[in-house]
């Protein structure tokens, strides 16, 4: 692909755009430029390429296509069949999966589908029988309470939240914790490592109908074949949401016990993050739950975005070329190379170190809540986010964590060199800060007390690590 392909597509969306509300042209133009001026250390996000980007931005877009390839509920979906069955079938071939769905739009939405798959599957139920084999007509009112009864009254165990699990993992602030009655395993409070004694016990004690693993922010592999043991141990249909971790899956960075495809009943993704894909979701899973997982429209979700499906198609067929394990690789190794470079230097990591894409900074140890160590970073040019530690003393709003990850700055090119440099960027910033005080005198935690000459000093330093390692080199707007 020539540079002048890349530039001219997009200058030419822009000018179209523009010709109709030129404030979304010029947002487009501004938020390039701030990607490109920023230090982007957010664990979830990286930078899709051109080519993906472009795909989800044409006609697909317009067309309805509820149902699966080959069995719509509207006309006219041949191109819909031809990308969806694509993104399918790289998905199969990526991940090792019997089956692939790749309509969900966000991981959210690939884990009601699965959850969805799992209850029908596994909850004894006559009145879900009926309903299941198309004679919903013929349910009583007593069928449908039964049924609400039956669906809603099931258990999931998942890792806490303050250990580094996910909201959809059956917290309260998400649906699924209304669904289900949940309980969460923790990590050892003297290592911040999973103890997979204890999960085996939490797990006879409440004995879940699913057990989910999968992480938003604990910095270790989880392995997958003890996981499942304990799920087989207690009957359990074991599932995990591999939405962080996907790329290092797809890249053999994870492979073994760590790979969740080969040990899990069911894996939900998304496709944004590690995997550097578009917005959006997936679910895999073997021939057992196929037919309720390909349910999920309009079961749980609204019609498919075929747009995103087609560039679904075009990252993960990326994904399936030999440099990709190479980027997975690098994503670790510039991981480890900044928990060092902050260890060296003082800072208090969780569990002491990372072996995935992500480190988890315990703040307090400078003085700092999160929240206010994240506002300080800001000021600095660096972008992180505020995450819980375990056993966080200031809980989930302000918490006493920063959560950083490198599949961005890894797909710009940084490598373990810059690590050391931002290492030392992260470590000025926070021992620079100090704590504000409400106007009343007491100790906020939200207020900070940062010199600006420092913060422009970083944020100046940060942008010159970044000008060697241009974001998108190949697109100039003009
Ligand atoms: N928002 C994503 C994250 O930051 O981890 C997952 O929900």
């Amino acid at each position: 692909m020539s540079l002048n392909a890349e530039s001219t597509a997009f200058r030419s969306a822009l000018e179209v755009i523009r010709a109709v509300e030129p404030r979304v042209a010029d947002a487009i133009g501004a938020e390039l430029a701030d990607q490109r001026e920023s230090l982007k250390l957010i664990a979830s996000e990286n930078y899709a390429s051109p080519a993906t980007l472009l795909t989800m931005g044409n006609w697909f877009s317009d067309k309805y296509a509820e149902g699966t390839v080959g069995r719509r509920f509207y006309a006219g979906c041949q191109n819909v069949d031809t990308v969806e069955a694509l993104a399918a079938e790289h998905a199969k071939e990526l991940f090792g999966a019997s089956h692939a769905y790749v309509q969900p739009h966000s991981g959210i939405d690939a884990n009601l589908v699965a959850f969805w798959a799992i209850l029908a599957d596994r909850v004894e139920s006559p009145a879900l029988k009926k309903a299941q084999v198309r004679q919903v007509n013929d349910l009583t009112e007593a069928d449908w309470f039964a049924l609400r009864r039956e669906l809603g009254n099931q258990r999931m165990l998942g890792m806490s939240l303050d250990a580094g699990g996910h909201l959809t993992h059956g917290f309260r602030p998400n649906i699924s914790g209304k669904m289900f009655d949940q309980r969460s395993y923790g990590t050892d409070p003297a290592t911040g490592l999973i103890d997979y004694d204890r999960v085996a016990q939490a797990a006879r004690d409440f004995k879940p109908l699913i057990l989910v693993a999968g992480y938003s922010a604990y910095p270790r592999k989880v392995n997958f074949r003890i996981m499942r043991e304990i799920a087989d141990s207690v009957g359990a249909t074991f599932m995990v949401d591999m939405a962080h971790f996907a790329g290092l899956v797809a890249g053999k960075v994870f492979t073994g016990d760590f790979d969740p495809v080969p040990h899990a009943h069911i894996v939900t993704t998304t496709t944004h993050k590690s995997l550097r894909g578009p917005r959006g979701g997936m679910v895999l899973c073997g021939p057992e739950l196929a037919d309720q997982v390909d349910r999920g429209c309009p079961m749980v979700l609204g019609g498919p975005l075929p747009h995103v499906m087609a560039a679904k198609a075009v990252a993960l067929a990326e994904a399936r070329r030999p440099d990709f394990a190479d980027y997975a690789q690098r994503i670790v190794d510039n991981a480890q190379a900044l928990a060092e470079g902050l260890l060296r230097r003082g800072t208090t990591l969780v569990t002491g170190g990372t072996d995935n894409h992500l480190v988890l900074l315990d703040v307090s140890g400078y003085g700092l809540t999160g929240r206010q160590a994240e506002q300080a970073l800001l000021d600095s040019g660096i972008v992180t986010n505020r995450n819980a530690v375990p056993q966080d003393r200031n809980g989930a709003w302000y918490t006493s964590g920063i959560r950083i990850g490198t599949p961005a700055l890894t797909s710009r090119g940084l490598g373990t060199a810059e690590m050391d440099v931002t290492a030392e960027l992260i470590h000025t910033v926070l021992s620079q800060t100090t704590p504000g005080a409400n106007a009343d005198g007491t100790p906020s935690k939200a207020k900070y007390v940062l010199d600006p000459a420092v913060a422009d000093k970083i944020s100046k330093q940060a942008t010159d690590l970044l000008a060697g390692f241009p974001l998108y080199p190949t697109i100039t707007l003009g």
